[in-house]
């Protein structure tokens, strides 16, 4: 496909830095985000903004949403007018993450009216985001993908995993290991300071080990300097959770690791005000079951 036009639907802390890096591959996008400003801030970029989301899908060859979750994507696509101006042939890349079958079920909605569907949760953070280096996990046709990779690898490394919803599906693979690895890596920081050795010199000794991980390594220095500012937000790690384990209840699975981290995550949100805060912040809920709070 040659200079597609592209429209971004959902420019926040994933979203803006993705759209600005299609723009600096060359692609010609037009932004829209529900909160303006967020959209605009694209626009010395050379991103044009659209006035609602219909408008900006309209004339585009490539619409990618990157929202919130399922009710979002599925209030943008069928109830915002995504889905009834975008031309025929023309392809929704839905990078939010969501759950497998909520992606199952717009593919088959949008497949009705003539335009083609591709799950492409990513994982990386907003580090991954700004540095174009997203883990992009795709569901969906192999020839609609492959006409896809030249806009996906201006923002990742894009992997095609499977048929609709597979990519969803490999997305909360990858959020049951980011939940649980955290929990242990908050355990393993605290642990090692509160029995005298520096957490920072112990990541430095553990490099390249088995116990060794991006979340030991960057999540990990931000429990033991305090660092919580969202690169992702702990409201969002819950949702995955919860999806993960609606997901495994339709598969008649029990997933114990990944029923304590929910527990774990609702009682940061809900009692201890962690929603907007990083997910690393699990390292506060730690210190408050320590009485170290
Ligand atoms: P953010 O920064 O909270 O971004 C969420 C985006 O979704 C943001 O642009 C929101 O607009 C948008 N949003 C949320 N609900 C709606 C509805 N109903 N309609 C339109 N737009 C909506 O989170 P992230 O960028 O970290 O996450 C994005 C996805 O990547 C998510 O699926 C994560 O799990 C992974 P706003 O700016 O609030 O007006």
């Amino acid at each position: 496909m040659t200079q597609p036009q592209i429209a971004f639907l959902g420019t926040g802390l994933m979203g803006g830095p993705m759209a600005a890096n299609l723009l600096k591959a060359g692609f010609s996008v037009t932004a829209w985000n529900r909160t303006a400003a967020k959209a605009q801030a694209l626009g010395p970029l050379g991103a044009r903004a659209a006035a609602s989301p219909g408008a900006a899908a309209a004339d585009a060859d490539i619409v990618i949403t990157m929202v919130s979750d399922g009710p979002a994507a599925a209030d943008l696509l069928f109830s915002q007018g995504v889905a009834d101006t975008m031309k025929r042939g023309a392809v929704l890349v839905d990078m939010s993450s969501i759950k497998p079958a909520e992606a199952r079920d717009h593919a088959e909605r949008l497949r009705a009216r003539g335009l083609d569907h591709l799950d492409a949760p990513v994982s990386g953070g907003t580090r991954g985001a700004e540095a174009a280096s997203l883990a992009i996990m795709a569901g969906g046709d192999a020839d609609v993908f492959e006409r896809l990779l030249p806009v996906l690898s201006a923002m990742g490394r894009p992997v095609r995993v499977g048929p609709h919803g597979a990519g969803q599906l490999s997305k909360l693979t990858n959020q049951a290991i980011v939940a649980a690895t955290i929990g242990i890596v908050a355990e393993a920081m605290l642990f090692a300071g509160k029995g005298g050795a520096d957490p920072a010199a112990i990541r430095a000794a553990l490099k390249g080990g088995f116990a060794d991980s991006i979340v030991l390594q960057q999540h990990g220095e931000r429990m033991t300097t305090g660092n919580f500012a969202p690169g992702a937000a702990s409201r969002t790690q819950l949702k995955d959770i919860e999806n993960v384990l609606s997901e495994a209840q339709s598969l008649g699975l029990a997933l114990p690791l990944v029923e304590h981290m929910r527990s774990r995550y609702a009682r940061f949100i809900d009692e201890l005000d962690g929603a907007g805060k990083d997910h690393s912040g699990i390292y506060l809920e730690l210190l408050d079951l320590n009485g170290m709070a």
